[in-house]
């Protein structure tokens, strides 16, 4: 049921990259390129990237251009609860961070790249939504690198539910959680790291002590200050559209791209690709 790519067994350097942001974190065909970019960022690191989705009855891992072709916006969004179902019906599913994780670690790679990590939705617990992300993070032996957490959430109820749960919370040369478009103003993190080489010993250190999951938190290199307002915008315009559960971040970050006149887009393609440059620098690394 899981078909992993030949480059990706034969590597011990892997990163894991997610298609839900593929399919569903950007306008009708501009996701395809972002994970393409994601991919290049991994190998000029020196490290091979596995992008992950389900298709025609598998769970890929490592999946080639073309078939990433096939994550529109008409793709399944899939946290680790779906990925079996998916699998058996065939669907073509973008797996979350979460989703990911779980293929992840079915094939053996230790590091993951993303925008930002799912978490804790603002409202708790009206209702009560909060990412698998975090519960598939807490079991996985596994650092995923991203700028936090995303910026439509609740991020400190998030900081808090992710140190419950025993998750390491690094920053990358900061001293507080990124906050996605932002730079500063997040909780601080349970420990700073200063290099790739560093951030590789913690997560092996801390696998060793039977630790799982690890975050790790990089701010981007052209932070966007002001978005706040209208997240909140954005958030009430989903409530007022009765935009729930899963439809809730497409519909957010298609309405900041929109009204934002693309400077969160562009934001966004940009931090994920330091990401995955990091990430793969630290799968270079451990
Ligand atoms: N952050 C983004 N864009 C996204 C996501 C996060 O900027 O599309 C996706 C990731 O795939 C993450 C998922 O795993 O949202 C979490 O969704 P939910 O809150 O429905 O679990
Ligand atoms: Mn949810």
């Amino acid at each position: 049921m899981i078909r992993v790519a030949d480059e990706v067994r034969e590597s011990n350097a892997v990163v894991a990259l997610e298609t839900t942001l593929v399919a569903h974190g950007f306008p009708p065909g501009e996701g395809v390129e972002v994970g393409l970019e994601a991919e290049r960022q991994v190998r000029a690191a020196g490290a091979v990237p596995a992008t992950i989705g389900v298709l025609d009855g598998q769970i890929v891992v490592g999946l080639t251009a073309d078939e990433l072709e096939r994550f529109g916006a008409a793709a399944r969004k899939v946290g680790p609860r779906d990925l079996a179902v998916a699998a058996e019906q065939g669907a073509v599913g973008a797996t979350t961070v979460g989703g990911t994780l779980a293929a992840a670690q079915a094939a053996g790679i230790s590091w993951l790249a993303t925008g930002g990590l799912g978490g804790v939705h603002r409202g708790f617990p009206d209702p009560p939504d909060v990412s698998a992300d975090l519960a598939q993070l807490a079991r996985t032996r596994a650092l995923v690198v991203s700028a936090g957490v995303k910026s439509l959430l609740d991020v400190r109820a998030t900081a808090e539910v992710l140190e419950s749960l025993g998750v390491p919370m690094l920053g990358f040369r900061v001293d507080t959680l990124p906050l996605f478009y932002a730079a500063a103003g997040g909780p601080p993190v349970s420990a700073r790291v200063e290099s790739a080489d560093e951030a590789a010993r913690v997560a092996r250190a801390h696998w060793k002590l039977g630790g799982a999951g690890l975050l790790l938190g990089r701010a981007p290199d052209e932070p966007l200050a002001d978005v706040e307002p209208l997240i909140e915008e954005a958030l009430l315009a989903a409530r007022s559209g009765g935009i729930t559960g899963q439809a809730v971040t497409p519909f957010v970050l298609s309405y900041l791209h929109r009204e934002s006149g693309g400077r969160t887009l562009r934001a966004n393609k940009d931090l994920i690709a330091q990401n995955a440059r990091l990430a793969g620098e630290i799968a270079v690394a451990g």
